[in-house]
């Protein structure tokens, strides 16, 4: 059982991984490993959460913020 939960949680971990390496393929139009927010404009859910999910305020979603949404 221990175990079965432990796969689980490895499989969820993995599948979030992969979204947010998703977005940030998609939207990351110059391939610099961030989403700026010209970039971000092309997702709109994500445009209307830029600045919420900009914790350190620097202008870019960097993996870790987008891993947040
Ligand atoms: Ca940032």
């Amino acid at each position: 059982m221990k175990r079965y939960v432990a796969l689980t949680l490895f499989l969820l971990t993995s599948a979030a991984t992969v979204a947010r390496a998703d977005v940030l393929t998609q939207l990351d139009a110059n391939e610099d490993g961030k989403v700026s927010a010209e970039e971000a404009a092309q997702d709109a859910a994500l445009a209307a959460k830029f600045e919420e999910l900009d914790t350190n305020k620097d202008g870019f979603l960097s993996a870790d913020e987008l891993s947040d949404r």
